[in-house]
């Protein structure tokens, strides 16, 4: 898949967000500063398109941008992070589970994205839990490895494969773009073939 044209199409903060035009939605989660902002900045290679932030948190709304009039990204914000009030976590978790759970025009695949340095956490086994639980096909990015030498990327990496042995796992760095072929190509896959 080679990426001509992008647009910023909606950020939305409610409930009732779906965009539902009958494109197909790709949409990234994971937890808070695990880079999702940074992997849809970098596939599209774009600096600033998605706001990344030091700080956690930095994702408040879902975001949809058109990638080539044929589908969205969708990024979306962090689950689990620490240091907000436990009902403003309620509320983001509200809204990517309403999204997960009712939104209409179902995502044709959930990328699901991980530190690779920290592997599967039991937020994002309960995620990985509800996203099968409403049939989403997803995928999962281990993301940062250029913080990792080339053995304990050997490790880490199995150890998340043996947590989900049933989901295909993407070693990337959003900030060296390894891996960024490979992902691009499937998402073509997936966006002709639907599978
Ligand atoms: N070393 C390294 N740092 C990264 C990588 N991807 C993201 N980061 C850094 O991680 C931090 C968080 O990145 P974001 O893209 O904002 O993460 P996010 O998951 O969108 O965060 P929220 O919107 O807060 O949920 C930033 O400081 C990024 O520069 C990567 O592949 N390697
Ligand atoms: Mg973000």
């Amino acid at each position: 898949m080679k990426i001509t044209n992008v647009e910023f199409v909606k950020g939305v903060i409610g409930d009732n967000y779906s965009l539902d035009d009958g494109l197909p939605h790709i949409a990234f989660l994971g937890r808070s500063n695990v880079g999702k902002s940074s992997t849809i900045n970098s596939l599209l290679n774009r600096k600033n398109l998605v706001r990344v932030s030091k700080k956690p948190g930095k994702t408040r709304e879902a975001n949809f941008y058109c990638i080539n009039d044929i589908c969205y990204f969708v990024d979306f914000p962090g689950y689990g992070y620490a240091k907000c009030s436990q009902k403003e976590r309620d509320k983001l978790a509200k809204r990517i589970l309403w999204y997960i759970q009712h939104a209409t025009t179902k995502p044709n695949i959930v990328v699901l994205i991980i530190d690779a340095q920290v592997g599967i956490t039991p937020t994002d086994d309960e995620m990985i839990k509800t996203l099968k639980n409403n049939h989403h096909q997803i995928i999962i990015i281990a993301n940062k490895i250029d913080k990792l030498n080339q053995k304990s990327l050997v490790s880490k990496i199995s150890a998340i494969k043996n947590k989900v042995s049933d989901v295909d796992i993407f070693p990337y760095s959003a900030q060296t773009k390894q891996g960024q072929e490979k992902l691009l190509e499937l998402f073509g896959s997936i966006l002709t073939t639907g599978s």
